[in-house]
This record gives C-alpha cells, sequence and structure tokens, in this order.
C-alpha cells in the first residue's frame, strides 16, 4: 500500500533550545510541536509514504530536522557534516538508521561542512546551497561522491535564507518555486516560479501531483493548486519558530 518511504525521528523534549539563525526566540509549544509532528507523519501516510523511525536523539533539540543529517541519491546515502557544531551530535543515529534499510553510506570530512537542508535534487541536478552552514569543501566532496551516480552538483550562491530548501525546492516537472526575497540568483535555475510567501517556498513533492505545504502558506496553495496540484496542508508552526519547515522533517528516499 506504501510506494515509498522517508525517514523521521521524534522531536527531542530539547526542541525549543534548538539554533536559530534569522529569526528571534519566541516560545515553542512542545505538545503542540508533538501534535504537528504526527500529524506530519500522517500527511505523509496518507499519501503513499511509509515513515521509518530513526532512534531518538533526546539530546539533540534540531534532532527532528533529520534531512540535514544526510543526502540520499540512489543507493548511496552521504552523512553530511552539519555546519552547525552542536548538530553532528545526530549523525551517528541517523546513520545507523539509514544503514539498517541497506544504504551504503559515505561521509562529508573535514574541512568540509554541508547540510542535507541545502541539497535540492531533481533528477539528476544536484543544486547545493553555500552558505551559513554549507562550505565549497563540502559541496565538491559531494560532487565527486555522486559523480558516479550520474549526478552534476551546481554550487548555488546562498546568503539570505538559512538554507537553500528554505528558499526554494522543486516541483516534479522541475520548475523551482522559490520566494524572490530569498534566491540570491533566480537565474541559476532553468525554471524559476516566483511564490508570493516565504513558506510557501518549501514543498514536498509526494504522490501523484500532491505537494505537502505549510499551512502558513496560502496563498502559495492556491497559486499551486490553479496549475493543477492537489494541495496538502501540514501545521508546522512550532517547527517553523525554529527555522524548519516541511522538507526538513523527513528524509525521502525516493531513488534520486
Ligand atoms: C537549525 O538551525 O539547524 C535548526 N534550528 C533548523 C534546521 C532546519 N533545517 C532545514 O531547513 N533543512
Amino acid at each position: 500500500m506504501f510506494q515509498q518511504r522517508a525517514l523521521v525521528r521524534p522531536p527531542s523534549p530539547r526542541l525549543a533550545e534548538g539554533l536559530l539563525t534569522h529569526l528571534e526566540r519566541v516560545p515553542v509549544d512542545a505538545q503542540l510541536a508533538t501534535r504537528q509532528w504526527a500529524d506530519y507523519r500522517s500527511a505523509l501516510h496518507d499519501n503513499g509514504w511509509e515513515t521509518l523511525l530513526a532512534p531518538a536523539a533526546d539530546e539533540c533539540p534540531d534532532g527532528v530536522f533529520i534531512e540535514d543529517t544526510m543526502v540520499v541519491y540512489g543507493d548511496l546515502a552521504v552523512i553530511t557534516r552539519p555546519g552547525a557544531v552542536s548538530r553532528r551530535l545526530e549523525l551517528p543515529g541517523a546513520e545507523l538508521a539509514i544503514r539498517t534499510l541497506g544504504y551504503r553510506t559515505a561521509r562529508i570530512t573535514d574541512p568540509g561542512t554541508l547540510d542535507g537542508g541545502d541539497v535540492l535534487k531533481h533528477d539528476r541536478t544536484v543544486w547545493v546551497g553555500i552558505g551559513g552552514r554549507t562550505n565549497t569543501a563540502g559541496a565538491d566532496q559531494l560532487a565527486r561522491l555522486l559523480a558516479p551516480l550520474g549526478a552534476r552538483v551546481v554550487p548555488v550562491t546562498l546568503t539570505k535564507v538559512l538554507h537553500l530548501k528554505s528558499a526554494a525546492t522543486a516541483l516534479p516537472d522541475g520548475t523551482v518555486l522559490g520566494h524572490p526575497d530569498f534566491v540570491d540568483d533566480p537565474a541559476v535555475f532553468p525554471h524559476f516560479l516566483a511564490v508570493p510567501e516565504p513558506e510557501g517556498a518549501h514543498v514536498v513533492s509526494l504522490n501523484d501531483g500532491r505537494l505537502l505545504i505549510s499551512a502558513a502558506a496560502p496563498r502559495t496553495t492556491e497559486q499551486l493548486a490553479a496549475l493543477g496540484y492537489t494541495m496538502v496542508p501540514v501545521d508546522i508552526s512550532e517547527f517553523e519558530k525554529l527555522e524548519g519547515c516541511v522538507t526538513c522533517l523527513s528524509v525521502r528516499l525516493r531513488g534520486v
């Protein structure tokens, strides 16, 4: 019944201590976050995605943002080296989980840094945001690891937002959605579609033309519905307070 699988990790009891770069800290409702995370999983399940749990990392406030720990391409999972040193404690459990699923693993190593949230894949193109978390050495290492699998890494300058995928994500046809205030140079993407809300810039492509999107982006939801997509809004307000988005709460295991 499930067509695909995704890795997720439960929120830590220390979620409210998560890192902040661009936002002011505001109180996080831990119980609401737990409910929102369960609803996020349900939205994946209801749309054909089985979710598999990585071991909890209760000591890691940002552990729920599991996408940052790895880049999965084909049968290879590249374990990242997050730009924020405190987040490197999240790696062992994430690596264990993906190895248990039978993936080969490789690692980004010093001096490289790379966050999975900076890696936007579409087909054989892999855009990598070079900014506060990911450096050129990390992108170069990823390029070398993915080249044998036929992927081409394209570095993208990122100065206005935490991660590339906070600013831009891809539709199934390869069009890259983004918010103009946060994408440094939309021309790096062959097909770019501006959206009206920052929270609308990150969608997860589910199955059969369905898109997971933040409930905080009603105008973008309307815009994409008018293009023929079936929109699946989820309220992730407590994660958005920590600069998270719909993409970073899971690692989708798509094959590429
Ligand atoms: C951090 O600053 O690392 C976390 N508070 C948020 C990470 C969100 N990850 C993502 O957008 N890929």
